[in-house]
């Protein structure tokens, strides 16, 4: 029988079909191969000795948060508690760039702000809208519902930034637990601590553990350049040129010229590994 893990908990596999959930064991063999299950995998499994026997072919995985198949991320950015990153940010968009899955801004938490504050977030999320991301705020209930519809959704960002919070204001009815901030460190708690995929509106949304932070390593600077897409805007003259030394190229003169956001640029050096100093 054929079905989707919605749900691991240790080594027990909640598979889904029609509603019904079957929970399941894995193969014994599949540690032996390195098979490691994830929630959102399409699997085959034995009904009644409840074993799961094959992972099928996945149209994408991710380590963090472990899960596969998904045609679209969540980024819940949260303005305050914890603190707006363009660092973590950015590098969310080049990971799922990376791995041809579209990446949603949704920013939580704009209450917490001063309106100073606010126009200048707001300034630069344009920028984000301008090279072509789409940008919601956790009050958008209506447009979120809508890009939700039809789609398989994963939920992801920093601890206590408001995943669980906005999914239960799309659905009550999942109930899930919500975290208290502490403002002694800015920080969440880690509230949600296994990843879990409800249908929804004719699609499927994951709710995800957060993080403290991301790393993004193990691809070539090619991958990161391809990245930032935002950059093929601007030919650069130079063959193979990673936009690092020479003064005429392209991608600096459009920094310099505020045609690609500053801080994009300077992630884009240190996701590659240059630091500021190295570049001139
Ligand atoms: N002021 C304000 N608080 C919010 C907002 N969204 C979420 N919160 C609060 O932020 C805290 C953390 O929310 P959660 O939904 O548990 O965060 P999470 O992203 O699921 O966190 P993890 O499960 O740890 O990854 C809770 O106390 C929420 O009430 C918002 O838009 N404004
Ligand atoms: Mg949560
Ligand atoms: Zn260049």
């Amino acid at each position: 029988m054929k079905g989707q893990i919605v749900k691991i908990s240790s080594d027990l596999y909640f598979v889904s079909v029609d509603q019904h959930i079957y929970p399941c064991k894995c193969r014994g063999i599949f540690r032996k191969e390195h098979i490691t299950p994830v929630v959102g995998d399409y699997v085959l499994f034995n009904k009644e000795k409840r074993i799961i026997e094959e992972v099928q072919t996945r149209k994408n995985v991710f380590d963090r948060p472990k899960v596969s198949n998904i045609d679209q991320a969540f980024l819940i950015t949260s303005l305050k508690l914890p603190d707006f990153s363009l660092v973590l940010l950015d590098k969310f968009i080049s990971l799922m760039e990376i791995h041809n899955v579209k990446p949603i801004i949704c920013i939580t938490k704009e209450d917490l702000m001063l309106e100073e504050e606010l126009n200048n977030i707001n300034h630069i999320l344009e920028y984000y809208k301008s090279i072509g991301y789409i940008v919601v705020s956790n009050t958008d209930i209506d447009t979120i519902k809508s890009l939700l519809k039809d789609k398989t959704s994963v939920f992801t960002g920093q601890t206590g930034a408001g995943k669980s919070t906005l999914l239960n204001r799309l659905n009550p009815e999942w109930n899930l637990e919500v975290g208290e901030v502490s403002h002694a460190l800015g920080r969440g708690k880690h509230t949600t601590r296994v990843v879990e995929l409800f249908p929804f509106l004719d699609g499927k949304v994951m709710d995800t553990p957060g993080f403290s932070s991301l790393e993004l390593t193990g691809y070539s600077i090619d991958e990161i350049k391809n990245s930032f897409i935002e950059f093929s805007n601007y030919p650069c003259p130079f063959k193979d040129c990673n936009h690092t030394k020479e003064s005429e190229c392209r991608i600096k003169q459009e920094v310099l010229a505020n045609n690609i956001l500053e801080s994009r640029y300077q992630n884009y050096l240190s996701f590659i590994g240059v630091s500021s100093d190295e570049k001139n």
